[in-house]
């Protein structure tokens, strides 16, 4: 039987380029399906993900899969070709998921980064820093976060990347000056397809900030 596979999507979103990477890393054949945030949410989305009614949602089947960690851990499990994302020794395992889960704690803390102004954005900026620099530090001399093999955690971060210069243009920073290390884990991410492919341009990102800069 065919499968079918449908992401629903929304373009500048890190979440949902997590899934993307993750389907072309298996390469898995899918269908993308963009909506229309904030306001315009088709009824297939509020079918599908009707507590949180966020994307990403990854429908295999007709059978839908919400938050985009579980998606990426869902598609490591269901399509076996290609390299695992996820180590199969349990405390590898462990630890690969403590780190995907400490960029999404952490990661909310960009919203202030380029929504705020003054003090606050100044403050917001430094945690964000801080934040980026114990990930250079788990980073330290390996290739990736799982050591020489692209996996899990590089999924959960990477998207991000396309977004660095929305926020260092808004808060008047260099991630390169101030993490030079993960700058490089950054482009050498960005030669794999998977990554290439599912990263907008940081420029068309920057410009979509600016629109929604406008609307707050
Ligand atoms: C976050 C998804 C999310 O925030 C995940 O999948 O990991 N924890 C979730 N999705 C946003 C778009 S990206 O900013 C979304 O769908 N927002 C719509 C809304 O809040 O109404």
């Amino acid at each position: 039987m065919a499968e079918e596979v449908i992401l629903l999507d929304f373009w500048p979103s890190p979440f949902a380029m997590r899934a993307k990477i993750a389907l072309r890393e298996k390469g898995v054949e899918f269908d993308l399906r963009e909506e229309g945030l904030p306001s315009n949410k088709s009824p297939l989305l509020l079918q599908m993900n009707p507590v949180h009614k966020k994307i990403p949602v990854l429908i295999h089947n007709g059978k839908p899969v919400c938050e985009s960690l579980i998606i990426v851990q869902y598609i490591d499990e269901t399509w076996g070709h290609g390299s695992p994302l996820l180590p199969s020794e349990p405390h590898e395992r462990a630890h690969a998921k403590f780190w995907a889960d400490y960029v999404d704690k952490k990661i909310t803390v960009t919203q202030a980064v380029w929504k705020s102004t003054g003090e606050a954005q100044e403050a917001a900026k430094k945690e964000y820093i801080e934040y980026l620099k114990v990930l250079e530090g788990e980073l330290g001399d390996k290739a990736y976060f799982g050591g020489e093999r692209f996996g899990y955690v590089d999924v959960s971060l990477i998207p991000f990347y396309s977004w660095f210069y929305a926020f260092e243009t808004s808060a008047n920073f260099s991630t390169e000056e101030e993490c030079p290390k993960l700058v490089g884990w950054a482009k050498r991410c960005m030669l794999r397809e998977s990554v290439a492919k599912s990263l907008p341009d940081q420029h068309k990102v920057y410009h979509y900030m600016l629109e929604l800069k406008k609307k707050f």
